[in-house]
């Protein structure tokens, strides 16, 4: 009897861990790198997929580039609006993208919602994670350290562009993540909560992730919790390369997307 409980009890702490991992999502976006199938569906760096934590499945969402050209950010604001930024420059319907270029997708119309040049990025900085607040103000990450407005930013740190100047929002050091760690895709929840993947594997607060692992960093900037491993649940070794997420009980961002 005993050790049947035991092993029931186990069995229960098993299936907690599971079912937290698809606690703050109810879908998941995104893209891989390099292409590999991903629980049946073709996956690389020109297509975002969904993956639906229950039951672990997967779908084509949309195709945005050609090869060589690759999605590096990406942050679906509702049903018919994203946000997305190239990995190079692209011209793409007239419009010419730059890096550091953030684009809205409009009902598949195309303008720049950030402009890199414009901003006074330097010609060779990418964006390579984009996310929005419960503001809606974008959420930036760079692919190297970056002063704008007063402030130096490291590569894996989130940067919150209000419309007109820079402020920090996520520290990455501050969270405990080593030096050489670099966000490389990131979605915004509410209340400062985030989801973030990294360019590379690493340690954080003693937790091992890789680059197809997805972090939540809470509301307060402190990592949280493993919650999603593409290795374990979507069956790839493939890089998480960008980033979204249908929120699951986010009263904030469920009436957002009705809004949209
Ligand atoms: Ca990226
Ligand atoms: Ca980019
Ligand atoms: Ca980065
Ligand atoms: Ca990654």
């Amino acid at each position: 009897m005993k050790l049947s409980s035991i092993a029931i009890g186990v069995v229960a702490l098993a299936l907690g861990a599971s079912s937290g991992q698809a606690a703050v999502a109810s879908l998941w976006y995104l893209t891989f790198d390099p292409i590999d199938a991903v629980v049946g569906t073709q996956s690389g760096p020109q297509s975002v997929i969904s993956f639906d934590p229950s039951p672990g499945s997967t779908a084509l969402v949309d195709t945005l580039t050609e090869a060589p050209v690759e999605i590096d950010a990406f942050e679906r604001l509702d049903a018919n609006r994203f946000y997305f930024s190239t990995d190079t420059h692209v011209e793409s319907g007239g419009l010419v993208i730059a890096p550091g270029d953030i684009v809205l997708s409009d009902n598949d119309s195309l303008s720049l919602a950030f402009d890199a040049n414009a901003e006074g990025l330097s010609a060779g900085t990418d964006v390579d994670a984009v996310a929005v607040d419960d503001n809606d103000d974008m959420l930036l990450s760079f692919d190297t350290a970056i002063e704008l407005d007063g402030n130096v930013f490291e590569d894996a740190d989130l940067v919150r562009f209000d419309g007109s100047s820079f402020h920090p929002f996520f520290d990455a050091a501050t969270a405990g993540f080593a030096d050489n760690a670099d966000v490389d895709a990131a979605t915004g929840f509410s209340g400062g909560r985030m989801a973030v993947s990294m360019r590379a594997g690493g340690t954080v607060q003693g937790t091992a992730y890789n680059h197809g692992s997805l972090l939540l960093i809470e509301g307060d900037g402190s990592f949280g919790a493993v919650v999603f491993s593409a290795i374990e649940q979507a069956g790839t070794s493939s890089d998480i390369a960008s980033l979204s997420a249908e929120p699951l009980g986010d009263a904030i961002f469920s009436d957002r997307f009705e809004e949209g």
